[in-house]
């Protein structure tokens, strides 16, 4: 019996080591350790056992069960969890692959950094529906009937009366309408142009505008608010020139201009050899207007300015192409 205890225990540990897949280890199971199995014919055997032999027989068969049990299980547990024969063990003290950031696209920079400056300054951020009526988009803003920019050629039409916002200054009446003076507000925002496609013009692009209406509000106060932010936007030796415009909503009106920061104003690709980039439009608001969201003109002033961000951030970063904002390539994205 104690030879026949021992032939198991051998065969047992061979057969064990020679598994290799689960399937083996079921059948290595089956064949000791299940009900009928090899060691429960051992069991069966002890039965005829002398009794003198019993207590050291029971002892040794006792151990051959519980520690074939053990190595099965062992082994069981090693082969779901452990690597597969033949495959590399994973080394859990290595560090993880490095997985490239995300960041802020260049106008949503661009538009963080304009907001920094004005809110620095007081004014505060507004925003409103990109739907719009011809009233707050024209109406109400000294547009003429028949100024062309009313034209379907010009603005996106929804139907007679209602239209995508060729600016964002109907947000600046609503503003007004709902508040009264002192407003120092900025508002940026996406706008609409019925135009064709091109690396100067989008259909869609992005504008800020700013409002600043009290008593006493001067032209002087328009330039020095515009001057402080080209400088901290620009750099602190640009140069700027203001030159008369016109505007429907706001008089008398005027494009501000700094000193091309490529040449330094000698003249180059980007400023067209006029040593000049024009940064955005401004102006004292219309007595009209101010009439038309219920301010009296006679007590109050205000100045207005608005530039187009895409156009800023062209500037800024030398990009020749305004649809490049728009394509989302990576390779683009990636350099800002
Ligand atoms: C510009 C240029 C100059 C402007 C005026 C107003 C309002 F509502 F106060 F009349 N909003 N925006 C304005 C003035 C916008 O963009 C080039």
């Amino acid at each position: 019996m104690t030879d026949k205890i021992t032939g198991v225990r051998t065969a047992f540990e061979a057969d064990l080591a020679r598994a290799s897949s689960e399937s083996d280890l079921e059948g290595v199971r089956v064949k000791y350790l299940s009900r009928g199995g090899v060691i429960a014919q051992l069991f069966e055997e002890m039965k005829s056992v002398p009794p003198a032999e019993k207590p050291v027989m029971g002892k040794l068969l006792n151990a051959l069960k519980t520690e074939s049990q053990k190595a099965f299980d062992g082994k069981k547990a090693g082969a779901s969890h452990g690597p597969a024969q033949g495959e590399r063990s994973i080394d859990l003290t290595l560090p993880g692959r490095p997985r490239p950031l995300g960041r802020k696209h260049p106008l949503t920079q661009t538009i963080d950094e304009i907001k920094g400056i004005f809110t620095s300054m007081g004014f505060s951020v507004a925003t409103g529906p990109e739907i719009e009526t011809d009233y707050y988009n024209f109406g109400a803003l000294n547009f003429p009937a028949d100024h062309p920019a009313r034209d379907m050629q010009d603005t996106f039409f929804i139907s007679k009366n209602v239209l995508l916002r060729t600016h964002t200054s109907p947000v600046q009446i609503r503003t007004m309408q709902n508040q009264k003076p002192p407003v120092r507000e900025i508002m940026p925002g996406r706008v609409y142009r019925n135009e064709a496609v091109s690396a100067r013009s989008l259909v869609t692009f992005h504008q800020i505008e700013g409002l600043y209406v009290d008593q006493g509000v001067t032209f002087s106060d328009l330039k020095g608010t515009l001057v402080a932010f080209a400088r901290q936007f620009y750099g602190n030796d640009v140069k700027f020139k203001f030159r008369p415009t016109f505007f429907p909503f706001t008089e008398p009106s005027a494009d501000m201009y700094i000193s091309c920061f490529l040449c330094k104003g000698q003249g180059c690709r980007m400023c067209k050899q006029a040593g000049w980039l024009e940064i955005l439009g401004s102006g004292m608001v219309h007595p009209h207007v101010l009439q038309n969201v219920g301010y009296d003109p006679e007590r109050y002033t205000g100045f207005a300015f608005g530039m187009g961000i895409e156009r800023i951030a062209s500037l800024r970063y030398g990009v020749d192409d305004l649809r490049l904002f728009y394509e989302n390539d990576v390779r683009f994205l990636q350099q800002f």
